[in-house]
């Protein structure tokens, strides 16, 4: 659960039945998995909480990987949830492979139409991303999964809110 301000709408937040009767597709990343495996964990909370029940998984070795397995996921599924860590290094490794996620995955989401969570943490350390993997600053992965469930609904019934 996350415990920083939500910035997701109310009617996501609160709807038992907000997810229901959509399909997510969470893609995780293996590398750093101590830590990604907790997210898929917060994401999963939110999902359940939100009475989805077509949830499916998916793994991927890295991040770098999460835009192509996204984009192919994205043809069948309401959203698509992406979960990762990248820790900074010693080389600018880091830097490629964020800017690979990032980009990637925005261009995934703007050109299939469907929303793509972005639940990659880009930290400079373990311990900073340990708090945010259901740490003292929340999960990430939870916080993704309820922006994916909001951004599920957008459009797609102008003025009705999820799960009403
Ligand atoms: N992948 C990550 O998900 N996190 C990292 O911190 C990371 N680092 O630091 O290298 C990482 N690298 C692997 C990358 O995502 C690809 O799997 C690899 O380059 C093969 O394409």
């Amino acid at each position: 659960m996350s415990r920083e301000t939500p910035h997701w709408s109310d009617a996501a937040a609160s709807g038992r039945n907000a997810a229901k009767g959509l399909k997510f597709a969470i893609v995780v990343a293996r590398f750093n998995s101590a830590i990604t495996e907790k997210l898929l964990e917060g994401a999963q909370e939110a999902l359940t909480k939100a009475g989805a029940s077509g949830v499916e998984v998916f793994h991927v070795p890295g991040a770098f990987e999460l835009p192509l397995a996204a984009q192919k996921l994205a043809k069948s599924y309401d959203a698509v949830i992406a979960l990762g860590a990248v820790i900074r290094g010693e080389t600018p490794h880091f830097d490629y492979v964020c800017d690979a996620a990032t980009r990637g995955l925005l261009q995934v989401s703007l050109e299939s139409g469907t929303p793509v969570a972005f639940g990659v943490l880009t930290t400079d350390n373990l311990a900073q991303a340990q708090a945010r993997a259901g740490g003292e600053h929340g999960n990430k992965g939870y916080d993704a999964a309820m922006t994916a469930i909001e951004m599920a609904h957008f459009g797609k019934v102008p003025g009705k809110p999820p799960g009403k």
